[in-house]
């Protein structure tokens, strides 16, 4: 496949597809089902699961392409080795990371509240990356096996735009990847950090990225697949 453009903000976001990957960030049990631990919380899981439907027909239509998908979970080892004390008390919270939650331990690797949502569950050549951290490049080996595979540039989706998304965007910019973050597939519990976080990203001429939606990366590989096969 050759070049590829989608219409973004700041401006059009140019991709070689065999050079681009999508990278799905955190999209865990325990943030976005009724009865996981950010419902537990308080959060309204509605503003992250309205995110699962774009996601799977971009995932859907990216691996019909014969694209590169890589996904993430935050979370950490059993014996906790990994956990930061000032992450364990952050937010003084009666229940915290490592805690008993409504799907085993929290954060936890291993747990069924850690794992990925069904609806977007990796294939097995799909790498998880097992992230301590909100960057997905933090103490992770995703750069050496974006760098393996000849990955230039990354569509990021997930949750949350603010945070996991936000770090993960902002780490893949310094290391000279070119994000483009389609709107309607990364949600946050608060819709003004939602709106507030995709403009930090395309802010300042795209200081972070571009910001586009999925319905025009879907009609550009369609467009693409249709001018191969005529
Ligand atoms: C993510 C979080 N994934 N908000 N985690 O954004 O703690």
């Amino acid at each position: 496949m050759k070049t590829l453009g989608i219409e973004a903000e700041p401006y059009l976001y140019e991709f070689e597809p065999s050079h681009t990957a999508l990278l799905i960030i955190d999209m865990q049990r325990d943030f976005l089902e009724p009865g996981g631990f950010g419902e537990m919380l308080g959060n309204d899981v509605s503003q992250l699961r309205r995110t699962i439907a774009p996601n799977r027909k971009l995932l859907t239509a990216w691996r019909g392409a014969g694209l590169q998908v890589l996904h993430t979970r935050e979370g950490h080892r059993a014996d906790l080795t990994d956990l930061p004390p000032a992450k364990k008390i952050r937010g003084r919270s009666k229940t915290s990371i490592g805690d008993a939650g409504p799907m085993g331990r929290i954060l936890v690797r291993g747990e069924a509240g850690h794992d990925i949502i069904p609806e977007l569950y990796p294939l097995p050549a799909e790498p998880v990356i097992d992230k301590p951290g909100k960057g997905a490049f933090f103490a992770t080996d995703l750069h050496a096996i974006l760098q393996h595979r000849g990955i230039k540039k990354l569509i990021v989706t997930g949750v949350t735009t603010e945070v996991c998304v936000n770090t993960t965007v902002r780490e893949a910019n310094d290391r000279g990847y070119d994000c483009l973050v389609p709107e309607d597939c990364v949600g946050s519990y608060f819709p003004e950090f939602q709106e507030m976080g995709l403009k930090m990203i395309k802010a300042q001429g795209g200081i972070f990225g571009w910001v586009s939606d999925s319905g025009k990366i879907l009609a550009a590989l369609e467009a693409a697949s249709s001018n191969t096969t005529t």
